[in-house]
């Protein structure tokens, strides 16, 4: 497909009537205008579903409509009218739908059939479930141990769905749980229990009507989350202090018109969102905190001496804190001089942005990827926290540490038994419930599932959801260890790279969407999820299925797990799939955090799955709340080379992960293209480049293995010295698998040392070309 390609500054806010343009024109390209718009508002409502975008709670799932423009995006992609079918698999080979991009893939519509691989055709064709469910059956049975079977998550799967599926793979003998938490808040999830106890935020919407300061570091919500731009327009609005860390300057972190905002809306006006902007170099996130404590503790230090009002909570730290005198000792024995170089700004800023912390009687800390996604991702974390608790600024009403989620219901999954780690409480719960103890050895996370295909232990593949092949570092190698997998099987609703990466059978699985009407024996079903503030609600699609073959996802597991296990199996599957209040009965009995499930998803907006570290109570070893030091200043391992440039990999405003709305990224000002890399105009000049003109991307790696992108068009753009940009997941082949945070082995997508040459290749390419490239050659 031909595109137009052009780069041009953005200067309108992020919202606004653009943002309800490209609302029309993404409902309109999946051919949904009318059912589309209708089932928007349906969306996040008492009765209705709940977005299948990101994990941004909502008013209490009780409020009038909420316009979302990437929601709704989200909506259509799903609900479109467009149909992948038998006759589409018979019109295209395999080999022929790999040299095509992901976007096309995805356009191809809705999966309508169970498929499999036939091998003298190349194609996928029409299987009964039956027989693919036995197909499968056959592959697991025949392994010489369950470990060498890997069952994946992405994290829109349903509780429900979730729970039956991590119940099955532990009867089945394994857990294997890669899931997409892996690569995305398992620096979460590692560092903050350490610190506070629990693994998730801990605060509520409400929160945000009240906190006197907001910062956010390395997170996007005009595009990710742009639910949480109604929340920061209002609190900016009342005159809340909302502070950015963010190489880019990202135009909804800046200003945003409120499609909600009858009179922004009819005068064009709109509202400035940060008070202040900081461009951080990538990886200067320690650097920032850090500075900013340091900031902290000599203000209370002149405090101190002169009789003032103490800076720090010194009640709140002894009282409910651990640590405090080591993390002292490092903040002094950090310079000033380290910090600004580390962190790319001036002290003056970082003291200023202190200064606002100080101020603020109550503030909330908002992080997402930018801080989750390096070698010491879970030390960010830590240090976000101690900058928290240094004010006292958690379990208090508008103060909070917030995490945001990525996949609508990723944090849902982790609460319902997907991980790789098991506990006590969870094998206990399992066989108080059904009667069998699970496996206590901890299984493979997505680095320990793509390290066993590499060396050829790995057998068998099953995905619930997600593009596997395309989400994860060094993608190039990854799918070249997939191909050599026994089976894959695909649990999917669209088309997508990791159904073209397959083992020597395999099997694509299409389920029902969330906005779809989910009928069993007994009757239509609701599925429930929680969000990134840990409410658990119901939704119940409206949609008639896209396809009368499909199945739904808590369906599919229970198929898989009859005919694996037969008649051996201790879990009643067909019963609970009948009726899905079952699967929450049983969900609360190995669960007992999810007392009376099904009576409080009934109340309209569901309910909040209590947290501890909320109440200043702290599950930790000490009892309290501990400070944690992060020695240096390094989150990324240190590089010599003066010519290296620090790649981050992120979304464009199009994209929903691996899935492509479009080509462009409007508020980054790129349109029709994909193949880019931002640079500062400092950095081109160095290495006499202009924009407009293609360079090769080098990964620079210690293990000799040679990591090229090429032919990226370079975008000069306002970026810190050192630092480069360019997209996920065109860029991932440059992320080495041995690239991770050692602590939550969370690939370090944000932060690739790379070398930027003028492109050597023929003529220009493109970032979908050179995936079918890498894709045909891994062949
Ligand atoms: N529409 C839409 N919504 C989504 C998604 C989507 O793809 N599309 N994905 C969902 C998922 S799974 C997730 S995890 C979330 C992701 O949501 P985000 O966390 O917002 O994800 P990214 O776009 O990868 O990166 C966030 C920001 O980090 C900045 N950044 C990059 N490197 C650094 C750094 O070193 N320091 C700092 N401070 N900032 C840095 C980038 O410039 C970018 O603004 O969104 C979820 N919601
Ligand atoms: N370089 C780089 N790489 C990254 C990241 C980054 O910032 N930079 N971010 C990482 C992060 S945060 C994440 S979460 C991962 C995401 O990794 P994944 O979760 O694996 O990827 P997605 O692109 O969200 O998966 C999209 C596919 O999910 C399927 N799907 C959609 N809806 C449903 C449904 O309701 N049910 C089922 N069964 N399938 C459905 C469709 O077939 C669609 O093609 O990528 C990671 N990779
Ligand atoms: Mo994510």
């Amino acid at each position: 497909m031909s595109r137009k390609k052009t780069v041009r500054i953005y200067s309108e806010p992020a919202g606004g009537w653009g943002a309800l343009k490209a609302t029309g024109e993404a409902l309109a390209l999946q051919g949904v205008p009318i059912s589309g718009a209708k089932t928007l508002l349906h969306m996040n409502q008492p009765e209705g579903f709940d977005c299948p975008g990101c994990a941004w709670p909502d008013p209490k799932h009780t409020s009038s409509f909420e316009f979302c423009e990437n929601g709704a995006k989200a909506v259509a992609w799903e609900a479109t009218a467009k149909r992948c079918t038998p006759e589409f698999f018979a019109a295209h080979s395999v080999t022929e739908l790999s040299a095509w991009d992901d976007y096309d893939l995805e356009m191809a519509g809705r999966l309508t059939h169970p498929m499999v691989y036939d091998e003298a055709t190349d194609r996928y064709l029409p299987i009964a479930w039956d027989d693919a469910f036995a197909l499968i059956a056959k592959h697991l049975r025949a392994l010489g141990h369950p470990d060498q079977a890997d069952f994946y998550t992405s994290g829109r799967a349903s509780n429900e769905a979730a729970f039956l599926y991590q119940l099955f793979v532990r009867e089945f003998g394994t857990n294997n749980f890669p899931d997409c938490s892996n690569m995305c808040h398992e620096a979460t999830s590692v560092g903050l229990p350490q610190s506070i106890g629990v693994g998730k935020g801990t605060v509520l919407l409400e929160d945000f009507e009240q906190a006197d300061a907001i910062f956010i570091f390395g997170q996007n919500p005009g595009t990710n989350s742009p639910r949480m731009m109604s929340d920061l327009h209002a609190a900016s609005r009342r005159g809340a202090m909302i502070g950015s860390f963010n190489p880019f300057r990202e135009r909804a972190l800046e200003r945003f018109a409120a499609p909600q905002d009858p009179l922004e809306m009819a005068t064009l006006g709109s509202t400035r969102i940060s008070a202040f902007l900081y461009q951080v170099r990538v990886g200067g996130d320690v650097a920032v905190l850090k500075g900013m404590m340091k900031a902290l503790v000599e203000a209370d230090d002149a405090a101190l001496a002169t009789n003032r009002p103490r800076v720090l909570d010194i009640e709140f730290i002894e009282n409910h804190t651990h640590g405090i005198a080591a993390l002292l000792d490092d903040l002094r024995g950090t310079s000033w001089d380290a910090i600004e170089h580390q962190s790319g700004l001036a002290r003056d800023d970082i003291e200023n942005a202190a200064q606002v912390y100080m101020n603020a009687k109550n503030a909330i800390l908002v992080y997402g990827m930018g801080l989750t996604q390096h070698h010491r991702g879970t030390e960010n974390v830590q240090q976000m926290a101690n900058l928290a608790l240094l004010r006292g600024n958690i379990g208090r009403p508008g103060a909070g540490i917030c995490p945001v989620r990525g996949h609508s219901n990723v944090q849902g999954n982790r609460t319902v038994g997907i991980t790789e780690k098991t506990t006590d409480a969870l094998l206990d719960g399992i066989e108080r419930t059904f009667g069998f103890r699970a496996p206590a050895a901890h299984g493979h996370d997505v680095l320990g599932a793509i390290d066993a295909m590499m060396r050829g232990d790995a057998k068998v593949f099953v995905a619930l959801g997600g593009n596997f092949a395309a989400a994860v570092p060094d993608w190039v190698r990854v799918q070249a260890a997939m191909r050599k997998l026994e089976l894959t099987v695909q649990i999917s609703t669209k088309l997508n790279r990791s159904h073209l990466v397959h083992g020597r059978e395999a099997l694509i699985l299409p389920c029902l969407g969330r906005t779809e009407i989910d009928v069993q024996a007994e009757g239509p079903q609701s599925i429930t999820v929680e969000d990134s503030m840990s409410m658990v609600h119901a939704s119940a699609g409206r949609n008639p299925p896209a396809s009368a073959h499909l199945r739904s996802e808590p369906a599919i597991v229970a198929g898989i797990a009859r005919a694996t296990l037969g008649d051996t199996s201790r879990v009643p599957w067909e019963h609970l799939v009948a009726n899905y209040d079952r699967i929450r009965d049983a969900i609360e009995r190995v669960f007992p955090i999810f007392r009376a499930y099904n009576e409080r998803i009934r109340v309209p907006g569901g309910f909040h799955l209590a947290s501890t570290a909320r109440e200043r109570v702290w599950a930790t070893p000490t009892g309290r709340a501990n400070f944690i030091v992060f020695k240096g200043l390094d989150e990324d391992p240190y590089h010599d080379d003066p010519d290296a440039l620090w790649l981050t990999t992120m979304r464009s405003h199009d994209q929903y992960n691996t899935t492509l709305y479009s080509h462009s990224d409007r508020y980054r000002g790129i349109f029709g293209q994909r193949d880019v890399v931002f640079m500062n105009r400092r950095e081109l000049q160095k290495r006499n480049l202009h924009p407009g003109e293609r360079v090769d991307m080098v990964g620079l790696s210690t293990d000799g293995i040679e990591r090229v992108i090429r032919s990226f068009k370079v975008v000069e753009y306002s970026l810190p010295d050192g630092c480069c940009g360019a997209y996920y997941p065109e860029a991932n082949p440059l992320v080495p698998l041995h690239a991770f945070d050692p602590q939550s082995r969370t690939p370090s997508y944000k932060s690739v040392p790379v070398k930027v040459v003028r492109a050597a290749a023929v003529g220009p390419g493109c970032a979908a070309r050179a995936t079918a490239r890498a894709g045909a050659l891994a062949r």
